[in-house]
């Protein structure tokens, strides 16, 4: 298991390289080129320079957190072929960079959705937290308008502004999409770029929508263990993996986190890992908690213990963290609850590697005797 840290780059973050580097077992940043607009290919010394950076610190460029898919794409139109040849030019250029992972998402429009951006826990904590009621009843140009206020001037990742300003025209063209065209929407992606991948040494990586569910009467497919199946049965290759993220998977508790875990595991299909917590609530509402297990609804103990026992090789970091101890960042994206996950994760993952040795001693010692 390799842990990493998502930065989003000097100008765009409150956190810095060098306090990463003080939070113990970080290998690895995960990045991404965020000047770059949709669907354009990626330049090979921007990403250089990227890599550079965090190399300078001490870290790795292996993970990319997004490689964002252009709309025309997710639609099936026909001017989708350029922005996939530009996106084949991308995973050529990242791999030359020694990038191995590429993470990205087929959600349509939006990228993760949340009705509030800092809801007060009882510890006095704020959080990323999702109210069914009140998503149902704003449009999503309010929506839009109150992710931006509540960003505390921050760009939110999934949520750029140019991206979102074609929203209109784009709610009309996804009118009559079912989720089956999306389904032949993302082979027909995955048909032309995972063999790329495959020559490249890069896996991609479907990040699940997060909520998992429909939002704005817009399809989403990757969203329980049966549809992300169907997903990596499209093609069949190590390189059409799964970012499988606990607390978007885990936000509708008819999804088994750690089953599903345990499933694409089996399969080989998991380069990457996000583990987080959520409470759900029971009229399944939710928000984000601390990662420890008894603070929300999810057992993350049980998946660590997964990760664990398919002896995981991937990459990991934790998500989204609260905003504690008055610390003014990007929701969700903070410094000291995200670095509290981390050290709660790694805790778990030793402490399970400590029971492995001792029981691996054991075994040594019992068939010496035996001999
Ligand atoms: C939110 C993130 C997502 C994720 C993308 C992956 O904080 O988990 O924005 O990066 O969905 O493509």
């Amino acid at each position: 298991m390799k842990m990493t840290f998502r930065w989003f780059g000097k100008e765009h973050d409150t956190v810095s390289l060098d306090h990463i580097r003080q939070i113990p077992g970080v290998e690895g940043i995960v990045g991404a080129l965020y000047h770059i607009p949709v669907g354009e290919v990626w330049p090979l010394d921007d990403i250089l320079e990227l890599k550079r950076q965090v190399n300078e610190k001490g870290f790795h460029l292996e993970v990319i957190e997004s490689v964002n898919v252009h709309e025309d794409i997710k639609l099936g139109l026909p001017s989708r072929d350029r922005y996939i040849e530009n996106y084949k030019q991308t995973i050529r250029n990242l791999a030359r960079a020694g990038v191995k992972v590429i993470c990205y998402n087929f959600m349509p429009i939006f990228d993760w959705t949340r009705s509030d951006l800092a809801k007060r826990r009882p510890d006095g904590s704020t959080v990323l937290a999702y109210e069914k009621q009140k998503i149902e009843q704003i449009d999503p140009e309010e929506m839009i308008r109150r992710i931006e206020s509540g960003a505390n001037g921050f760009l939110l990742p999934g949520w750029e502004p140019e991206r979102l300003k074609t929203i209109k025209p784009l709610f009309s063209l996804y009118k009559g999409v079912t989720e089956d065209d999306l389904f032949d929407h993302l082979r027909y992606f995955l048909e032309q770029i995972v063999p790329v991948a495959e020559e490249c040494g890069v896996r991609m990586a479907l990040h699940p929508d997060d909520p998992p569910w429909s939002v704005f009467g817009l399809p989403r497919i990757a969203t329980n263990k049966e549809n992300l199946d169907r997903i990596v049965h499209m093609v069949n290759s190590p390189a059409n993996g799964l970012t499988l993220c606990s607390g978007s998977l885990g936000a509708n508790p008819a999804n088994d986190v750690p089953d599903i875990f345990r499933h694409f595991l089996r399969m080989g299909r998991v380069p990457f890992a996000h583990v987080r917590n959520v409470e759900i609530h029971a009229n399944g509402d939710f928000e984000e908690t601390s990662h420890r297990s008894c603070d929300g609804s999810l057992n993350i103990c049980e998946i660590m213990k997964a990760l664990h026992e398919a002896d995981f090789q991937g990459y990991i970091r934790p998500d989204h963290g609260r905003m504690i101890w008055g610390e003014q960042a990007r929701p969700g994206y903070g410094l000291y609850d995200r670095a509290l996950g981390i050290m709660y994760l790694l805790g778990i993952w030793d402490s399970l590697e400590n029971e492995k040795k001792k029981q691996e001693g054991e075994k040594t010692c019992s068939r010496s005797i035996q001999v």
